[in-house]
């Protein structure tokens, strides 16, 4: 296997919509380099792209996929990205490590609402974006209209480098406006038959040509000159301008293929090899320190670590990109995020589940390794002289959410240690054991993506689960102030309890001013602050808890042990169990005995009195809500929005992108929790949506009594 330089090589990511045909490119693309003598197909379940059997199960990527081709010398490294959004994270990795996105569109449905995704990934990250209109043979195929679409939604840096002159079943030949020629294939495709253009295609092509010509002098003064003076550029000024707009964004270029027939995808790789950036031509990368990292075969080593894959008979496969600096078989390395040293083992370079070894990887290049012992997903590792560290991957929130449990629960401890070791695999799996709940609960990124954890614990790791529907963690606050006495006393034999308390409790809300005098059943009662305790709740929100007694009736020693009995309750709110929030207290008054008092008594009296107040007080519970944008096709708004509106949202507002709407709501977590299917089905799949946390707001009363009763049925239940 060769060594590359850095400047032979190009890293790209296959981006698009779910179905718009990445897979299949791929397999292309590996056959037409000759890495593969045959092409497998999604339908045979033979690609070298979905290898892993739960991709095979169900059809479509559930991993990235990291593969190269060598094309005239150069190597293009190139990583196919699962388009669903369930599995976004290996997209998300993928547009961190490579440089230019091919976004592919299904020549059916052209720009979806995964296209748009894909794109502000790519703008964020300030990547250069190929557009590939893909499927040129499904008869529902409108190129004209995709142009539209691409115009409308990314503007007029949109520009055609190509067209189809027959697209629909029979699609067999493009122009080619850079070239200027005629590119047809015979029914097995691959090698074109490169001809001139008809006479009859000649207008529309000539046109096409100019623009693209103007275009890429755009990007460059020189080549601007150039074009006033000649009219025109060489091909290789032409090439020279596109890379530029590439790198800048100054272009999205738009190309053709039919990947299922192996046509047009030759031509692209010729354009990948000899037109898109290089590495080095790209916007700098910066180490968490801020300073620039070269990608100089020259500089100190580093490593950064992208993805983990656990392979059956190998173990972990860990892939990494060569950020600056050699890496060789043998080296000594240093594991920038765990302190941990490391020695390299043979490095591959990757074709799916194929690997091949090679010597050494140069700055700017993919692999991978074996056998390394503690590294993970998002670690650097760095040779002697660097001091690197990256952490430039952020993914998603999560957006569904079940509770997780072994049908045997011996399994237990056995599940945890798995779901651990599969979260090195795909970091958008948060595990968490929530103590407030009660329950295990798996976070990810939709229906799918928990789908495919449970299958690949029955079938690869022989583990039974279920799913649960998680329980929402509500809380519990108050609305009025009001007042209770309690006096815990106890005589049995020996030594006696004794404890009183009198307390007021309150709303709290932040920056409230100091309690002076109250008024109960016409009462009044004088606070006289002695001291103040400030609690910042784990859970969220505020415990202000004050000493006003007068007089010495409660001894201040005691004091701890109220709070201690008050905070008792909080964790576990009078009305259902749920964590209490935003309470004042205050303590003016109570009893104590000469011999009979003590902490406990103290704590039982403040717990209690703290209960009989806090219901007193018009006790509400709050519940969860989540801020959540829809990104919904234009035709399923209605849709969408009555199923919102059936799930208590409160829509905050609307707004028209190209080929989609944007709807901003504010929803009940409880609401959400089976949203992403509800979605999925409702637009068959063309819509994505994002949800953060907002705040606790109150439920509505028939939800509340139906909270208290559910809870009172249960202690009755457990008693
Ligand atoms: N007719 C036709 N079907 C295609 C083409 N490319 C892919 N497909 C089919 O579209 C489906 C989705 O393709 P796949 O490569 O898995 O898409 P991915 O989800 O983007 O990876 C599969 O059934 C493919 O066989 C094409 O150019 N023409
Ligand atoms: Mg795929």
């Amino acid at each position: 296997m060769k060594v590359y330089q850095t400047n032979e090589i190009k890293n790209i990511a296959l981006l698009g919509s779910s179905g718009s045909g990445k897979t299949t490119l791929a397999e292309a693309m590996l056959f037409e380099s000759g890495v593969i003598k045959r092409r497998g197909t999604i339908a045979a379940k033979n690609t070298v792209s979905d290898y892993f059997p739960v991709e095979q199960e169900y059809g479509y990527s559930v991993f990235s996929t990291v593969f190269h081709v060598e094309w005239n010398g150069k190597k293009l490294n190139i990583i196919d990205c699962p388009g669903s959004d369930d599995f976004v994270g290996g997209a998300v990795t993928a547009m961190n490590v490579t440089d230019t996105a091919i976004i592919l569109l299904n020549g059916q449905y052209g720009v979806e609402v995964g296209t748009q995704n894909n794109f502000r990934y790519t703008d964020k990250l300030g990547k250069p974006v190929i557009f590939l209109v893909n499927q040129l043979d499904n008869d529902k195929c409108d190129y004209d209209n995709i142009l539209e679409q691409l115009r409308e939604a990314y503007g007029p840096k949109v520009i055609p480098i190509q067209y189809p002159i027959n697209s629909g079943p029979d699609f067999n030949a493009l122009i080619d406006v850079l070239l200027m020629k005629k590119y047809s294939w015979k029914p097995e495709g691959g090698a074109p038959i490169i001809e001139d253009i008809p006479a009859e295609e000649m207008d529309k092509a000539m046109e096409m040509h100019k623009a693209l010509v103007e275009a890429a002098a755009e990007n460059d003064e020189g080549l601007m000159e150039k074009f006033f003076e000649q009219e025109s550029l060489s091909e290789d000024e032409m090439r020279e301008g596109i890379r530029k707009g590439l790198a800048s964004r100054g272009m999205f270029p738009v190309f053709c293929v039919c990947a299922g027939k192996d046509m047009g995808v030759r031509r692209l790789m010729e354009f990948l090899g000899n037109v898109v950036p290089f590495v080095s031509e790209m916007p700098k990368v910066h180490n968490t320190r801020g300073e620039v990292v070269e990608p100089n075969a020259d500089g100190p080593t580093s490593l950064y670590f992208f993805k983990t894959a656990v392979e059956p008979h190998i173990g972990e496969v860990q892939y990494f990109k060569v950020m600056s600096g050699v890496v060789r078989e043998g080296d000594d390395l240093t594991n920038a995020d765990r302190g941990s040293k490391e020695r390299m083992a043979q490095l591959y370079v990757c074709a799916g589940a194929n690997r091949v070894k090679v010597e050494e990887l140069r700055a700017g290049d993919i692999g991978c390794t074996v056998k390394l012992k503690d590294v993970k997903t998002g670690n650097t590792l760095n040779g002697k002289g660097a001091e690197n560290h990256f952490n430039f991957i952020k993914y998603p929130n999560s957006k569904y959410s079940r509770a997780i449990k072994p049908l045997n629960e011996a399994d237990t401890e056995k599940m945890m240690v798995i779901l651990n070791r599969m979260r090195e695999e795909d970091p958008t799996w948060v595990v968490e054991q929530s103590k407030e709940l009660k329950q295990t609960i798996v976070h990810g990124q939709g229906e799918f993506h928990l789908r495919t954890l449970k299958w690949r614990l029955e079938n690869n790791e022989k583990l039974q689960i279920k799913y649960e529907e998680p329980r929402i963690p509500y809380r519990e606050t108050i609305t009025k102030a009001s007042r209770a006495d309690y006096r815990h006393k106890k005589q049995s034999g020996g030594a006696g309890q004794f404890g009183e308390v009198h307390l007021i409790v309150e709303p709290y809300y932040e920056g409230m001013p100091l309690p002076e005098t109250y008024k109960f059943n016409g009462q009044e009662f004088k606070i006289n602050v002695k001291g103040t305790d400030e609690v910042q709740l784990e859970w969220g929100g505020k415990l202000v808890f004050i000493n006003s007694i007068v007089g010495g009736s409660i001894d201040a020693r005691f004091m701890p042990a109220i709070l201690k009995g008050i905070m008792s309750r909080m964790e576990q709110g009078p009305l259902t169990g749920s964590y209490a929030r935003d309470v004042r207290v205050i303590v003016y008054d109570g009893k104590m005995h000469p011999v009979d008092s003590n902490e406990i008594s103290f704590m039982l009296a403040g717990r209690n009195a703290f209960s009989e107040a806090f219901k007193n007080a018009g006790p509400k519970i709050l519940e969860p809500i989540y801020d959540v944008e829809v990104f919904v096709p234009s035709d399923k708004m209605g849709d969408v929005m009555g199923d919102l509106q059936g799930r208590r949202a409160m829509i905050m507002g609307m707004s028209s992108e190209s080929g989609y709407e944007k709807l901003v709501a504010k929803v009940p977590l409880k609401e959400m929790s089976s949203y992403s299917t509800s979605l999925s089905s409702l637009t068959g799949g063309r819509a994505s949506f994002i949800m953060k946390f907002a705040s606790y707001e109150l439920v509505p009363s028939d939800v509340q009594d139906k909270l208290i009763k559910e809870f009172e049925a249960k202690e009755a239940k457990e008693e």
